[in-house]
C-alpha cells in the first residue's frame, strides 16, 4: 500500500493541498480511461456538462458515477484510495463521499471558477478530502488545479455557483451564512498559491475547504481528463444546511447523523 510521508501529511494540514507522485498504476489508469469514454457516451443521471464558452471544445462533468459503472465502483472501493484517505485523516473510519469527472477536451477555454467544495456538500466536520488525478499530463496551460495556500483554515464558506452554462443538473439555493467568492484574479498578488504539473498516476490531495480553481485546457494536442474521488473520516457528519448540491443529498440521513448510508458507504471501519 502507498504510504504517505510526514511531510505529505504536514503539507496537507498546513497548506490544504499536496501532491503525491506515482500512486495510480497503469492498469487502473487504462481501466479508468475506458470507463470515462463509457460515461461520455452514456452519462448517468447526474450529468452536468458545461457549454463551452466560445463554442470550441467540450467540458464534460458528471458525479456519483461509481453508482453507474463497475470500474469506478471498484476504483473508489479497492484502489487503495480509502486507505490513503485514512492516513491523511488518521481516522478509524472512512466513507466514500462521491466521485466526479471534469474532462476538458483540447481547446476548451472554460476556466474552473475559484470555489471551495464543502459549501456544495451536505457535510460538516474536518475530515473531508479529495483526490484528483488526470489520465493526461497536466500543465498550467491544460488546466492544472491551483490552490490558495492555507485557505482551508479561513473557515470561510463561499456561496456555490455553477461552473458555466450547464447541461443537466446543477443549481444552488442561496445560504445567508455563505459569502460571495472574492475576485481572486483581480487581486492575485494578495494570495499565495500552490500548484503542480501532473503526470498520469499522480494525485492532488486537497481539503474540502481549500479554495481552488483552474484555467481552461488551451492545449490543442492533449485532453485533460480529470477524475476526482472524495472521502470523509471520523469527523464528518451529515448537514442539511441550504445551498448544497441537490444530487448529493441523502433522504435517509438527518442533520448530524454519521455519513454512512447507501449514497455514502462506509469503506473502512465499522
Ligand atoms: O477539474 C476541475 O477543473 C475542477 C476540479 C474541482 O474543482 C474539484 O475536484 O473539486
Amino acid at each position: 500500500m502507498f504510504q504517505i510521508s510526514d511531510a505529505d501529511r504536514q503539507a496537507y494540514e498546513d497548506d490544504g493541498a499536496c501532491v503525491l507522485r506515482g500512486v495510480i498504476n497503469t492498469d487502473w489508469q487504462a481501466r479508468i480511461a475506458d470507463a470515462i469514454e463509457r460515461d461520455i457516451a452514456r452519462p448517468g443521471p447526474f450529468f452536468h456538462g458545461y457549454e463551452s464558452d466560445d463554442g470550441v471544445g467540450r467540458f464534460h462533468g458528471n458525479l456519483r458515477i461509481w453508482q453507474n459503472d463497475d470500474c469506478f465502483h471498484d476504483f473508489c472501493h479497492n484502489s487503495g484510495l480509502p486507505e490513503l484517505a485514512q492516513q491523511f485523516f488518521q481516522s478509524q473510519q472512512v466513507n466514500l463521499l462521491y466521485d466526479q469527472l471534469f474532462v476538458k477536451e483540447p481547446g476548451t477555454t472554460n476556466p474552473t471558477r475559484w470555489h471551495n467544495d464543502q459549501p456544495y456538500w451536505p457535510v460538516r466536520g474536518w475530515h473531508v478530502l479529495s483526490f484528483w488525478m488526470s489520465l493526461d499530463p497536466v500543465t498550467e496551460d491544460s488546466g492544472a488545479l491551483k490552490f490558495v495556500r492555507g485557505s482551508h483554515k479561513w473557515d470561510r464558506w463561499f456561496q456555490p455557483e455553477k461552473f458555466g452554462k450547464n447541461k443537466g443538473v446543477d443549481e444552488y439555493e442561496k445560504n445567508k451564512d455563505y459569502e460571495p467568492m472574492p475576485d481572486i484574479d483581480a487581486a492575485i498578488d494578495d494570495y499565495d498559491f500552490v500548484s503542480w504539473e501532473l503526470e498520469p498516476g499522480d494525485l492532488y490531495v486537497f481539503h474540502g475547504l481549500t479554495v481552488h480553481g483552474a484555467g481552461g485546457n488551451l492545449r490543442q494536442d492533449r485532453r485533460r481528463r480529470g477524475y476526482t474521488v472524495r472521502y470523509t473520516g471520523d469527523d464528518a457528519f451529515y448537514d442539511t444546511r441550504p445551498g448544497t448540491s441537490v444530487p448529493l443529498r441523502e433522504a435517509g440521513l438527518a442533520d448530524g447523523n454519521a455519513m454512512t448510508s447507501a449514497t455514502y458507504p462506509r469503506i473502512i471501519g465499522v
